[in-house]
C-alpha cells in the first residue's frame, strides 16, 4: 500500500541563538555570536508548516527541548549564573542552552512498515555524539517520539545506537519508492572502527557502523540499501550531512557529482538494479560549484507530494541569489517537480538548517497516521494558536551573553509549560516533574 509522508517539523525554542557550536557547518561558524531572533525563527517555522498544511500535506509538530539541559550542566559541574563559569566556559553554557533540537531531520532514522520484516514502523533516535550541544538531544527525542507515536502495535522506537557509532539520523538517508518496493540510499563519512581516510579540516559525523546497525535492527533488507561514503572534499567544504548535497523523492534522486567516493554512474547502475524507473539527476560543478552547493542549500529544499498529487519543492529563498539559479531551478522542474515555492527560513539557515533539516519524514499508512498523537497534528487553527503563543512568550532579540540570565531561563520554562497545556500533552519536560 502506498505511504503518505507525515512531516514532523521542529520548532525553534525560546533560546534559539547563534552559538558557533557546530564544527564543519560553515553557516554556524559565520553567524557565531550574532544576535538572533527566537520569535522570528519560530514564526518562520510555523509559516512553513502553514504552507504545507494548505497544500494538503500531513504535518506534525516536534516541540522544543527544554533548556538549559540540566543533565549537561551537572555533568560539566557548571552553573550558567556563575560569572567565573561564564567567562571560562561560555561555549559549554551555550551548548546547554542550544535550541538545536529544531532540526528534526537529525532526530531519528525512520523505516516504513512495508520495508521492515515485522511490518512495523521503526524509529531510532540519533545519538548525535559528534557535537556536544547536539548529543543532549537524544534522550528527549526518544521520549517525545513515544508521545508522538504511542501505538506500540504499529511503531517501535528503539534506543539510540551506541555512542561509539556516531549517528546523525534521517539527514543521511533517502528513501526512494519504485514499482515493487522501496530502496534506500544511506550515506556515511567514516568507519568508526577505522581512523584512516579522514578529511583534513572537519570530522565526519556519520559512521558506517550506525547505518549497518540500523539496517539490522529495523529489519530492513540489506539488498535494498546502498551505502555510500561522502567524499572527503565535500566534508571539508562544509557538507556535514548528505541532505546538503543530495535529495530524493518518489523515484527521483538528485545529487551533486562530487558527493561520494564513487562516481554517479555507480549510483545509477545500482538504482537500475533496484528499479528501471528510478531516475538519477546529477548536477556538475560547471553548473553548480561545490561552494554554491553549500551557500545555496538547493539540495536542502523540501520535496513533498501535495494533496492533489503534485510534486512540490520548498526551496530556501537564499538559493535565488546564488549564481545560475534560473538554470538550477529549471533542471529540478524538468525532472518532475511541478512547482517551486520559496520559503524564508533565514534564522535557521544562519545555523546551517534549511527547509529539509527542520522536518522528519515518516511514511505511514492511513491506519498508522490515525494512531499519531492527535493534538500534535497541525491544522490552521493549531497554527494560529502556536503563533499567538510565540508572540506572547518569545523574545524578538537575543544575544548569546543574555542566555545565562535567570529571566531567559524562567521565560523558557513558562513558555514550554503553557505549550504542553495548549496541546494537552501532560507533563513531558523534566522541569515539570520536579
Ligand atoms: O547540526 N546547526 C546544525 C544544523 C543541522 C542541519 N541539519 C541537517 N542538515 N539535516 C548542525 O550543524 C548550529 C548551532 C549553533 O552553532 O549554535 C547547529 O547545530
Amino acid at each position: 500500500m502506498k505511504r503518505i509522508d507525515l512531516n514532523v517539523d521542529g520548532l525553534p525554542g525560546p533560546t534559539h541563538h547563534f552559538g558557533g557550536l557546530a564544527s564543519g557547518n560553515v553557516a554556524s561558524g559565520l553567524s557565531a555570536m550574532q544576535p538572533s531572533s527566537p520569535r522570528r525563527a519560530a514564526l518562520q517555522a510555523i509559516a512553513k508548516m502553514r504552507t504545507l498544511v494548505a497544500l494538503g500535506v500531513p504535518q506534525a509538530l516536534f516541540v522544543p527541548h527544554e533548556r538549559p539541559h540540566q543533565g549537561l550542566l551537572n555533568a560539566l559541574d557548571i552553573s550558567p549564573f556563575d560569572s567565573d563559569h561564564q567567562r571560562r566556559f561560555g561555549p559549554w553554557i551555550r551548548c546547554a542552552m542550544s535550541s538545536s533540537g529544531m532540526w528534526t531531520a537529525n532526530a531519528a532514522t525512520v523505516s516504513a512498515s512495508c520495508d521492515t520484516q515485522d511490518g512495523k514502523v521503526h524509529l531510532t533516535p540519533a545519538n548525535l555524539v559528534t557535537n556536544l550541544h547536539r548529543s543532549i538531544e537524544a534522550g528527549f527525542n526518544e521520549r517525545f517520539l513515544r508521545v508522538l507515536f504511542p501505538d506500540s502495535d504499529h511503531f517501535i522506537v528503539h534506543p539510540p545506537v551506541p555512542d561509539s557509532f556516531p549517528d546523525e539520523g534521517a539527514a543521511n538517508w533517502t528513501r526512494l519508492v519504485g514499482e515493487s518496493g522501496a530502496s534506500y540510499i544511506a550515506v556515511y563519512g567514516r568507519t568508526a572502527l577505522d581512523s584512516t581516510d579522514l578529511p583534513r579540516r572537519f570530522i565526519p559525523r556519520q559512521s558506517k557502523e550506525a547505518l549497518e546497525l540500523i539496517i539490522h535492527r529495523h529489519r530492513l533488507n540489506p539488498d535494498s540499501v546502498l551505502m555510500l561514503k561522502q567524499s572527503e572534499t565535500v566534508i571539508d567544504a562544509g557538507v556535514f550531512h548528505n541532505d546538503v548535497i543530495a535529495t530524493g523523492h518518489d523515484g527521483l534522486y538528485f545529487m551533486h557529482h562530487s558527493a561520494y567516493t564513487v562516481a554517479p554512474a555507480v549510483v545509477r547502475k545500482w538504482l537500475w538494479t533496484q528499479d528501471q524507473n528510478y531516475e538519477l539527476i546529477v548536477f556538475d560543478s560547471g553548473e553548480l560549484s561545490l561552494n554554491d552547493v553549500v551557500a545555496s542549500y538547493w539540495f536542502n529544499s523540501q520535496l513533498v507530494t501535495a494533496g492533489d498529487g503534485r510534486r512540490m519543492m520548498l526551496a530556501p529563498v537564499q538559493a535565488r541569489g546564488v549564481s545560475n539559479d534560473a538554470h538550477i531551478a529549471a533542471r529540478f522542474l524538468a525532472a518532475g517537480i511541478s512547482e517551486i515555492r520559496w520559503v524564508e527560513l533565514d534564522e535557521s539557515l544562519k545555523n546551517g538548517g534549511g527547509p529539509a533539516c527542520v522536518r522528519l519524514r515518516v511514511p505511514l499508512t492511513p491506519l498508522e497516521l490515525g494512531t499519531v498523537c492527535a493534538s500534535l497534528l497541525m491544522t490552521p487553527d493549531t497554527l494560529d494558536m502556536l503563533e499567538d503563543w510565540v508572540n506572547s512568550y518569545y523574545r524578538d532579540c537575543l544575544i548569546p551573553d543574555d542566555l545565562a540570565t535567570a529571566s531567559v531561563i524562567d521565560e523558557g520554562y513558562l513558555a514550554l509549560d503553557e505549550l504542553t497545556r495548549l496541546l494537552n500533552l501532560g507533563k513531558i519536560y523534566d522541569f515539570q516533574l520536579l
